[in-house]
């Protein structure tokens, strides 16, 4: 429950309704509750913090002058939507937000009425509110909040392009606090900061103007500076050009400002735009100096914040990045992208020692992956770090303008699989089967580190496209070798000689089947690629065996399984095939131990799935092999 003496406004918040039974001169009260106890419950159990810290003012503001859940309100990524959480009757389960069974990580519609619209991925939330509003046909306001890294996504613009024409009544807020996850990248952020500074200049200018006396020297000059400037500093915006009124900016921690505003802008027609700024972690000292670290934490004592942990086991993401920086060494070709994702997906060392050669290209996957296919024309060997459920944005891309091409383009897909508490919407549960079908590219899935920059140097030195797709987090810890070796393309390793039964692993569940394997003296075979497929060894394992387990942490529908299948159904060759891998549904948030276990891809759901349907090749217990002897 939550505490009262702390709390005693927001205890009695159950729903937008409550709250707007407090009078405005109360509110800032409210959001000092409402930030107090974010900060106490994420600080519990971690999750996403700067960002929701940053918006507290504007969540109170916006459910008090909209008349949610009848208002539509849309959250563009929703990592910003803990406040809105607790202030629409999910306060006492916040401490549950991201792990199993609890609450969403981001706006879900099957978890509350105010959640509106089901996000994750960036850069939506125009179009999904432009949607709601024409099809309310004037019945309810709707309002999207976008962020300024948000805004860098090419969808946001063409919802811009298209409800900017249209008389649909919609609000877009930017909130713009200068970061996406790392400091905001591009001709954007620079934008957005002339839009303030001519807000500061058209200030001192009335300010100016008001102490001087009209038509003095002093005037005429002032006139003739002002009209020269006027060019140069009040810009008529991009949202203007675009067809959006634009307001602001204003400061979106000041909460008479935002009501007085939300005020005025909700009784207007047409297309409307309010800039606010804001500072991500607003309210947390640490937060707000540390902007990058607090972007999502783990749980940590607010007292003492955020403490350096001891360096952990090396994660396929830091071998990703210390492999990038041996190869960019070793060959000037190398150029390596990401859509802003630098921490993420292991990039931090390498921006620092190869800048001219690095391109954060801002919430831009689209663009990510035809900027390296350019690259490619003129000879150079672009690397694209991008996550497995985010490369999902870029797939015409990569069809298109890579594969078709032949272009040589590495990807280096991280978080491919099982992913974990940032639940269905993250998951890298698709890759295999979304890229297995283009021609011309190869895939590969390694099961331990060392095999994983061993499979990154193939693919980078293939004259073509290719992926290396690797989990999150870290694997059983393989000695990593320096030299850059590559590992020849198509080629699998049979890791263990068994008879009747051949397990074919690939990527990471070679581990269980391994385990497994050598339990039942199977055959285990660390496939390594995907496409092309050990064919000539798939050919001899399924002439020698009586069944064939395919292990996968990619869908069943398509993925790595099905490969085989259908090659051995090409050949003719009728053998029983047990595949094993994600089921036809979305993985919820949960830790990654748990969702594997659920999908029935660790050592024991192989195990379990195995004897369930071939019972015979359980091992024989030792009373069983003494009385067949
Ligand atoms: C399509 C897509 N790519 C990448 C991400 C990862 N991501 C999550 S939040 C974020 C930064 C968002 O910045 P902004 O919209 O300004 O919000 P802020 O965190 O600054 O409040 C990124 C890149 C994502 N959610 N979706």
């Amino acid at each position: 429950m939550t505490d009262s003496t702390r709390y005693p406004r927001l205890s009695r918040i159950d729903s937008p309704s409550d709250l707007r039974s407090f009078s405005e001169a109360e509110l800032p009260d409210v959001a000092r509750e409402l930030r107090e106890y974010l900060i106490e419950q994420v600080a519990g159990v971690g999750g996403h913090f700067g960002a929701g810290l940053g918006v507290v003012e504007l969540t109170v503001a916006l459910h008090y002058v909209y008349h949610t859940p009848d208002d539509r309100l849309v959250w563009d990524v929703g990592h910003q939507c803990y406040p809105h959480k607790i202030l629409t009757g999910r306060r006492e389960r916040i401490h549950t937000i991201k792990q199993a069974g609890g609450l969403a990580p981001f706006p879900r519609r099957d978890e509350s009425e105010y959640d509106t619209f089901g996000v994750g991925h960036s850069s939506t939330s125009i179009s999904a509110a432009i949607g709601m509003a024409i099809a309310a046909q004037g019945q309810r306001k709707v309002v999207a909040v976008i962020g300024d890294g948000g805004l860098t996504g090419g969808m946001a613009y063409e919802a811009l392009h298209h409800g900017g024409a249209l008389d649909t009544d919609v609000l877009v807020i930017l909130n713009d606090n200068q970061m996406s996850i790392s400091e905001n990248v591009g001709a954007l952020p620079k934008m957005l900061a002339r839009l303030m500074t001519s807000r500061t200049l058209n200030a001192m200018r009335e300010k100016a103007k008001n102490s001087m006396r009209p038509h003095g020297v002093l005037w005429r000059f002032f006139k003739r500076w002002e009209e020269h400037l006027k060019g140069m500093f009040v810009p008529s915006t991009l949202f203007e050009e675009f067809g959006f009124h634009y307001f602001g900016p204003i400061d979106g921690h000041d909460l008479p400002q935002l009501l007085q505003a939300l005020k005025t802008l909700k009784d207007l027609k047409g297309p409307q735009l309010l800039h606010v700024i804001t500072t991500k972690g607003k309210g947390y000292a640490p937060a707000e100096a540390q902007q990058i670290d607090y972007h999502a934490v783990g749980p940590f004592d607010p007292i003492k914040g955020l403490v350096k942990k001891a360096p952990g086991k090396q994660t396929y993401t830091d071998v990703f990045g210390d492999w990038l920086c041996d190869q960019a060494r070793a060959d000037a070709r190398l150029l390596a992208i990401t859509p802003a994702m630098r921490e993420g997906s292991g990039l931090v060392r390498y921006s620092k020692e190869f800048p001219q050669r690095y391109f954060d290209v801002g919430i831009a996957e689209q663009h990510a992956v035809t900027l390296a296919a350019g690259m490619a024309c003129e000879g150079a060997k672009p690397v694209v770090a991008i996550y497995s459920t985010f490369l999902q944005r870029a797939y015409d891309q990569a069809i298109h303008d890579v594969a078709l091409q032949n272009l040589d383009v590495t990807f280096a897909i991280d978080r491919a699989g099982v992913v974990g508490p940032d639940g269905a919407t993250h998951a890298g549960s698709f890759d295999l089967t979304y890229l297995r079908c283009i021609p011309n590219l190869a895939i590969a899935a390694p099961s331990d580190e060392n095999e994983c920059r061993r499979l990154l140097t193939s693919a980078f030195l293939h004259e073509g496209p290719a992926a290396v797709r690797y989990p999150r987090g870290s694997g059983a810890g393989a000695k990593l070798e320096a030299e850059l070796k590559p590992l020849p393309i198509g080629k699998a390793e049979v890791r263990q000689r068994g008879a009747r039964l051949a397990i074919l692993a690939f990527g990471s569940p070679l581990a269980a089947a391994l385990a497994v394997g050598a339990e039942l003296g199977a055959t285990v075979v660390d496939m390594r690629w995907v496409k092309p497929l050990d064919e000539a060894l798939i050919l001899d394992l399924a002439r020698t065996h009586g069944a064939i387990v395919t292990v996968e942490d990619n869908a069943i529908a398509g993925g790595a399984g099905s490969a085989v299948a259908e090659y051995l159904s090409a050949q003719n060759i009728q053998i029983p095939i047990l595949p094993l891998g994600l089921p036809d549904s979305y993985l919820e948030h949960a830790s990654r131990e748990q969702l594997l276990a659920e999908a029935g891809i660790d050592a024991v759901g192989v195990r379990t799935a195995i004897l369930q349907r071939w019972p015979q090749y359980a091992p024989m217990r030792t009373s069983e092999i003494r009385s067949a002897v």
